[in-house]
């Protein structure tokens, strides 16, 4: 019996051409792996994004208003939303929606002893998926907050899928989302071929983990992290590279690559300040203040559902 990793990879090997979820980097080692990332010099987002948050939750606390509930798409950013908890006035709930139990149950802990009276209500759920929420507390407006650009590893379809649905769930409130912007793509290129190679360690994890999980023979020494900023699309794109011609064997079947043939493991697209905003209101918000950094490198939006 195959998980959904196992199924996934299955499928994605046996189409042409060859790509899979980025939702399978997250394992425990590629999650400590993207920690990692968070910190290298060259990976901008996740120190910038803070920076933004940093000297804006004050304005962002008074659009927000009183009594205010924090519905966060994923549990990811413990560091990020408790800017946010510390800015806002009286903050009055703390809804992390994540698939992985665990991280839920771990970040609710953290924030129910460091918040005294703040209700934390975790959802288990995939946030792609349609859910629901708990009934409103009645004691101020819904705020949505979606970080680190992860909407750039949606498809621009199911970007815009994901934006409608997160505005019939915040309507009256509003959607706080950070967005990577477009810019020299050498800035973008070296944050994805980071020097010390982690970035590339992060995405040949998921042949380790198909190894350690699925019982599969990848050789990662035959495969190549390959990353690059694909101008017209707006994305960086992050595949596996079969260095040499191979075969490799999962669950009983063998899948042949050539050389230079590759696995697709991620977009990242970016955005520009009217293109994000654009988006934003074909998928029924009123898009409202954006604030940047001096370098404009990352931008964090006041969307109005
Ligand atoms: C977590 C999806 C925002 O796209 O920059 C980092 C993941 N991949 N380095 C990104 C990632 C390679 C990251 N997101």
């Amino acid at each position: 019996m195959l998980s959904a990793f196992g199924r996934d990879l299955q499928a994605a090997l046996a189409t042409r051409p060859r790509s899979i979820s980025p939702k399978y980097f997250y394992d425990a080692e590629g999650s400590r792996l993207f920690d990692r990332i968070c910190e290298l010099p060259e990976y901008y987002p996740t120190r910038t994004e803070l920076g933004i948050l940093g000297r804006s939750a004050g304005e962002m606390a008074a659009l927000a208003g009183p009594g205010a509930e924090i519905v966060e798409f994923g549990a990811g950013s413990l560091h990020k939303v408790r800017l946010l908890l510390q800015a806002f006035d009286a903050p009055a709930r703390y809804v992390p929606i994540d698939i992985s139990g665990e991280h839920l149950r771990d970040s609710a802990a953290v924030l129910r002893g460091a918040f005294a009276g703040l209700d934390v209500q975790p959802v288990v759920a995939d946030y792609t998926q349609s859910l629901q929420l708990p009934p409103a507390t009645g004691r101020g407006r819904r705020i949505g907050f979606f970080p680190g650009s992860t909407l750039g590893n949606f498809t621009p379809d199911e970007a815009l899928g994901f934006l409608r649905h997160a505005a019939d769930l915040l309507r009256g409130g509003a959607l706080l989302l950070g967005a990577d912007l477009v810019k020299d793509p050498h800035v973008l290129h070296a944050a994805y071929n980071d020097a010390q190679g982690v970035t590339a360690a992060f995405n040949l994890n998921l042949l380790a983990r198909a190894n350690r999980e699925l019982g599969a023979n990848f050789a990662l020494p035959q495969f190549a992290h390959y990353a690059f900023y694909n101008a017209p699309l707006q994305r960086i794109e992050m595949h596996l590279l079969s260095r040499v011609r191979q075969s490799v064997s999962l669950a009983g079947e063998r899948f042949a690559f050539e050389e230079g043939e590759t696995l697709h493991t991620e977009n990242s697209y970016k955005f520009t300040l009217d293109g994000l905003r654009g988006l934003a209101q074909r998928a029924g918000f009123r898009p409202g203040p954006v604030w940047t950094d001096p370098d404009r490198l990352f931008s964090v939006h006041w969307l109005h559902a």
